[in-house]
């Protein structure tokens, strides 16, 4: 058996901690063959709702699971920490602006940052699951100066998921028959859900769907899956984000399946003209815990005003919380 690896969960006590964390201890995460340790954090009001937690997670039995650490200390919780899920965000309140959003998260992303970066493994892989994920992303990559950037991302595999399937129950195949499904951008409604490289059974997708479904189904439906699972089930996505959050880390650490690739929320370096610094959705490609953008794909007309509309989202979102980056 390897020696353990100690994963970070904020927000553990929230509802989507609740697949997540058993989930990880499982194995489903790292593999059948690495033990973990839980480093859960939650803010002080719900440490008692955190204790149930772990208790379930004991009786549970897991033989992966190595050790438990409940705190409401960010320093306690990315103590020498390889692997980091933020999940814990602020909601939008009743009265709330998106500034208002983008600045109270802002406050929390920076202090986690700042605690990540003091406390963390040099080697640590982030995923910011709590929204605004790509923005949140940003604020704690950039108040970690001694991490490297490209070890900060955003979750869009879930919005990746969610096409892949529309897709196949389009085109009456299944999962496994869609390959090089496409996210562009930010974890918003602007995300843009790009099909022009996707295979299904091997043949391209454009050839077996419409332009009309495309634009006027599949993109909407994609973009509007989160307030459609509210409205039916009088919560938000959970398990559905607990496992796109397994698929990401899972994929970053162990690799992506050949030929194939995954939409994450990483640090663009300027590929498609995208600007440098945001944390982008692009295809990227895993290998020895790595990643990297794939390059090369053709960007029609159509594709590009969508990427330049996500992109402009994100500047916004940037800007607004300028004053909270370091420089
Ligand atoms: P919940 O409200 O059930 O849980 C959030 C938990 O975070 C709460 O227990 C809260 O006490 C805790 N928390 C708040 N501030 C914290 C802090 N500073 N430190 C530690 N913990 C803190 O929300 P849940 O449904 O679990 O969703 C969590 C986040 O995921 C939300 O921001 C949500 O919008 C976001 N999502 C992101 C998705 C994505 O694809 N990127 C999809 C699913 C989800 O909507």
């Amino acid at each position: 058996m390897k020696a353990p690896v100690r994963v970070t969960v904020t927000g553990a006590a929230g509802q989507i901690s609740y697949s997540l964390l058993f989930r990880i201890a499982a194995g489903d995460m790292l593999g059948k063959d690495q033990p973990v340790i839980l480093q859960m954090l939650e803010i002080t009001p719900a440490l008692e709702a955190l204790k149930g937690v772990a208790m379930e997670l004991d009786d549970c039995a897991f033989p992966l699971l190595a050790g438990m650490v409940c705190t409401d200390d960010a320093n306690v919780a990315f103590k020498d920490t390889d692997y980091a899920l933020l999940v814990g965000a602020r909601p939008r309140g009743p009265g709330m602006e998106r500034k208002d959003l983008l600045e109270a998260n802002a406050a929390i992303f920076s202090v986690q940052g700042k605690a990540i970066n003091a406390h963390a493994s040099r080697d640590i892989k982030v995923l910011v699951v709590g929204n605004p994920a790509n923005t949140n992303a940003l604020i704690a990559q950039r108040n970690a100066p001694d991490i490297n950037p490209r070890q900060f991302t955003a979750m869009t595999r879930l919005d990746h998921n969610r096409a892949q399937t529309q897709l196949a129950q389009k085109t009456g195949k299944t999962i496994n028959d869609v390959t090089k499904m496409l996210i562009w951008g930010n974890h918003s409604s602007t995300q843009y859900p790009d099909i022009h490289n996707t295979l299904v059974d091997g043949k391209p997708a454009m050839g077996l769907i419409d332009q009309a479904w495309y634009e006027s189904e599949f993109i909407p439906v994609v973009q509007q899956r989160g307030a459609a699972i509210i409205k039916a089930r009088g919560a938000s996505s959970a398990a559905s984000a607990a496992n796109a959050a397994i698929f990401h880390m899972r994929d970053w650490a162990l690799g992506t399946p050949a030929n194939d690739w995954v939409s994450m929320g990483v640090y663009s370096d300027g590929s498609y003209g995208v600007d440098k610094g945001l944390i982008y959705s692009f295809p990227c490609v895993c290998k020895n815990g790595d990643w990297e953008i794939v390059q090369g794909l053709a960007i029609n007309d159509f594709s590009q005003a969508r990427m330049k509309a996500t992109e402009k989202e994100l500047q916004e979102e940037r800007d607004a919380v300028k004053a909270l980056l370091p420089s």
